[in-house]
């Protein structure tokens, strides 16, 4: 018999009235199908979370009865996707709190937010012998292209190292700004061990030197309110698609002062005002950064997934994870042989996990059997298991919609696996 520490009591109380998640659950279709004649317990939100009937519809409603492309026609229906797009910048801008929607730019994810960035600004203001901190628990999306930028002008990544809990050391971060640093680039929470990173912080000690910081929004946006003023961060950067919106658009937020600076990072359909072929002048913001016919479709469900989450309330949302967290934490903690690889005091809902009998992809692979979707692997963020002296984690990351029932069934599963395996 499975022993699952914390009461049925206890159990109720999480995700019930004022926050109804059974109500919610009802929101997403995809949550009432079985797997492997199970029900789907679909907790790897991290990677990708599920998305609501509204933003589904909101898709079909778009191609249905709207389908134009944006800043061109003079006809009704161009008129109309124009409108809905640049309504969906409005609705991020509020969001998070930026000044100007001239500082939303629509890209196709954190990933190309961060090249952007890393191309953009690093190839215009940086140049040899210049220094890029970054944390040791980056996903490889805020890694590599810095790495890339290195390699291009002779520039030198410096790392700020985390503990055994997986908490970041300031004392180390303000050590390694120097006047060398010219960039700091960090993740608000680590997708690979849940840490919440003090941004805000981060942000202060290197604006007390001048320097600029990028802040990796990715695995942030879905669990707490963003309010990018209020971290006072250069650029934020997050994908629709861990948002509850649709994949293959994201956004970079930039303050507006240094996106005038800087120059386009693709060139092409309107990011232009005149072209010639002797010169071409650029659009202004944020047109300038947009090249192309941008993915309208998922701009616009962007903007449904944040109305959606937000009459939710983002406060209430970090509120009801941090129970469930708490719960799941305290549940596996209880197994015997399952060591829970990062513990920082400030979490947001993932646990990655190994256990001392059952390689990770193992524990997935019969955990699928059960209903279960969990990741395993290095999360894309190889340093950290290189930290933690592990090829890979199992990671369970929770959303707004799961459970404390389902990590019930997280935990029978992993004692699955343990039978299979010990
Ligand atoms: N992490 C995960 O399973 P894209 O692929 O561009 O939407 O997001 C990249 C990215 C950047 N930063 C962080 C902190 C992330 O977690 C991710 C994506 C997924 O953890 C897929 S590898």
């Amino acid at each position: 018999m499975t022993t699952i520490p914390g009461s049925a009591a206890q159990r109720r109380e999480i995700g019930h009235a004022p926050f109804d998640v059974w109500r919610i659950r009802e929101d997403f279709p995809i949550l009432k199908q079985k797997v492997h004649g199970k029900p789907l317990v679909y907790l790897d939100n991290a990677a990708t979370t599920q998305k609501p009937q509204v933003v589904i519809d909101t898709l079909v409603r778009y191609y249905e009865t709207i389908n134009a492309n944006v800043h061109r026609g003079i006809h009704a229906l161009s008129e109309q996707a124009t409108q809905e797009y640049e309504g969906a910048r409005e609705t991020v801008r509020r969001f998070l709190n930026a000044a100007d929607a001239r500082e939303i730019i629509f890209v196709r994810g954190t990933t190309e937010a961060i090249n952007l960035v890393a191309q953009s600004y690093g190839r215009t203001f940086l140049t040899a012998g210049d220094e890029i901190v970054i944390s040791a628990m980056e996903h490889h999306s805020n890694i590599v292209p810095w790495q890339m930028l290195c390699e291009q002008i002779g520039a030198r990544l410096r790392v700020i190292p985390f503990d055994h809990r997986g908490e970041l050391s300031l004392e180390e971060y303000e050590k390694l700004l120097t006047e060398r640093t010219k960039f700091v680039s960090v993740v608000h929470v680590s997708n690979a061990l849940g840490t919440i990173n003090p941004v805000r912080q981060i942000v202060d000690l290197a604006h007390r030197r001048g320097i600029p910081v990028l802040v990796d929004g990715a695995q942030a946006v879905s669990h707490m309110a963003v309010d990018v003023q209020e971290l006072g961060c250069d650029f934020y950067a997050f994908s629709s698609h861990k948002l509850c919106g649709p994949t293959g658009v994201g956004v970079l937020y930039g303050k507006a002062e240094l996106l005038t600076r800087m120059p386009p990072y693709q060139g092409g359909g309107d990011m232009i005002s005149v072209v010639t072929f002797e010169k071409t002048h650029y659009n202004t913001l944020p047109y300038k950064f947009e090249a192309g016919t941008p993915h309208i479709a998922g701009v616009i469900g962007l903007g449904a997934a944040i109305t959606y989450v937000q009459s939710i309330g983002l406060d209430r949302i970090a509120a009801y994870e941090r129970d469930l967290l708490a719960y799941a934490t305290a549940a596996l903690d209880a197994i015997p042989g399952l060591q829970i690889i990062g513990t920082a005091r400030d979490k947001a809902a993932v646990l990655s996990f190994v256990l001392d009998c059952a390689h990770p992809h193992d524990i997935g692979t019969i955990l699928d059997r059960e209903g279960v979707a969990i990741r395993a692997g290095h999360h894309c963020a190889m340093p950290v298991m290189q930290r933690f002296g592990v090829p890979a984690t199992a990671r369970a990351s929770f959303a707004f919609y799961n459970t404390p029932e389902e990590v019930d069934v997280l935990v029978r599963a992993i004692y699955k696996a343990i039978e299979v395996f010990a």
